[in-house]
């Protein structure tokens, strides 16, 4: 039927029709059609190229090499040694001036992963981190970052002497990388799993609480009780087990009827794990609030990832000066007796002299060895009820350390009234004992 109307028109129209698609189709016009045609699709292929090669994409690289002019230490083999850290820090330091320096700052961060002992000298694993554009093929991009480093080997005066025959460059991919970091404890990574420096903790903070991003603080916990939600915060230490207070089980000590969640919301969890197993401080004083420190295992290990990630433990000589920048972190009230809040919150405080703390004024002698405070003497910003349990944590060149254990405190930010936490220092040979970290 639809074809049918075709009859009518045979009489003239067909010959004129005809006739004017030729006119319209000429080669001139054609011609034009066509060079634009042509011009229009270069100019899109060169829109999407442009994008394409402006996308940066990270890349990395396992590079292992011998340094020559130092001598293995027994300690190297401990990672949160003082002397693997200093290392550490001086190896990382020295990839940051031959990578900044001479490249077009396409290097962002290297991370020592490994320090073994090699004869006359140290063996060095380390990580490296660039971003380039995806265009980019890893092969040429190692070979370019092997050409930077043989010509700072040469022209560089460098505090280490890197054996050059020595050293091996791998292309890994992210998962890879992430496995290597993952044997490190205290690093926080975004979501590309590029690094988060501490700088963005800091910057916005002005005043009390703010809410956290995804995998600012991927050690931080929230313990709940079945039927009665969030009581306590905690830290993860390793993939299994927890650090919080004592005071958070005076409730309730059965593992079976508390839930551990992560993420920087309560609901929805990133991850969320059964209890298997309390240990309440055998010296815990809940008059004095000594020793006011506990563990927790999971009933099944998390998974590293961005977002659920294990702090490092502090040794047990590390001291920290009076003053010294440490951040406090929960889903605590942000008002004295308020509620639990939903979102992660962290502060900035300062850590406070027992001495100072211990003045008349202040907590008159309540303070005693096991225990470190930190806030401002005129209030203000503190942790607060529900903040229990949670980490006080301390960066050192990207690793954050457990220092604290959120404990007891007068109230919350009151002036000459800082909070009051565990000092973890304290507890580091309880720790390992109990759980052999
Ligand atoms: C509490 O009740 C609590 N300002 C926690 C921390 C502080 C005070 C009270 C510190 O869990």
């Amino acid at each position: 039927m639809m074809y049918g109307p075709v009859e009518f028109s045979e009489a003239d129209y067909p010959q004129v029709e005809y006739q004017r698609k030729q006119q319209f189709w000429d080669p001139i016009r054609l011609a034009l059609y066509t060079v634009a045609i042509v011009a229009i699709i270069g100019i899109a292929t060169g829109i999407v190229t442009h994008f394409v090669v402006e996308d940066d994409k990270s890349f990395y690289y396992l590079a292992s090499f011998k340094v020559t002019n130092i001598k293995y230490k027994e300690n190297y083999g401990m990672r949160t040694s003082r002397e693997f850290m200093e290392r550490s820090h001086q190896i990382e330091r020295m990839m940051s001036r031959i990578f900044r320096r001479s490249g077009d700052g396409r290097f962002i961060k290297s991370h020592v992963i490994k320090l073994r002992p090699d004869e006359n000298g140290v063996n060095i694993l380390i990580v490296l981190m660039f971003r380039y554009p995806s265009t980019d093929s890893a092969e040429r991009i190692k070979k370019k970052i092997e050409r930077i480093l043989y010509q700072s080997l040469k022209t560089k005066q460098l505090p280490l002497t890197i054996n050059k025959p020595s050293f091996t460059l791998t292309s890994i991919d992210s998962k890879k990388m992430q496995n290597l970091l993952n044997s490190r404890c205290g690093i926080r990574m975004t979501s590309s799993y590029m690094p988060l420096p501490a700088s963005s903790s800091t910057e916005r903070i002005v005043q009390g609480m703010e809410t956290a991003m995804e995998g600012e603080w991927p050690w931080q916990a929230s313990l709940q009780l079945k039927g009665a939600g969030h009581q306590c915060g905690a830290s993860l230490i390793s993939n299994t087990w927890l650090l919080t207070a004592a005071h958070c089980f005076r409730k309730n000590k059965d593992p079976s009827q508390w839930i551990v969640t992560f993420g920087t919301t309560i609901t929805p969890p990133a991850v969320q794990r059964n209890l298997g197993k309390i240990i309440i401080h055998e010296n815990y004083h809940r008059e004095t609030n000594d020793n006011d420190i506990a563990l927790a295992q999971l009933a099944t290990q998390v998974e590293f990832s961005n977002t659920v990630q294990r702090v490092c433990l502090p040794d047990s000589s590390i001291k920290l000066p009076p003053k010294t920048s440490v951040f406090v972190t929960g889903f605590g009230s942000t008002v004295d007796d308020g509620p639990t809040q939903n979102r992660l919150r962290q502060a900035r405080v300062e850590t406070i002299s027992t001495a100072v703390c211990n003045r008349k004024d202040v907590y008159d002698g309540l303070i005693t060895s096991g225990m470190l405070c930190a806030g401002f003497m005129d209030g203000k910003v503190d942790a607060c009820k529900g903040d229990s349990g949670g980490p006080l944590v301390y960066d050192n060149h990207d690793i954050w350390y457990l220092v604290g254990i959120v404990s007891w405190g007068q109230s919350c930010a009151l002036p000459k009234k800082p909070g009051v936490y565990t000092r973890v220092t304290q507890y580091r040979d309880w720790i390992a004992s109990k759980t052999g970290i």
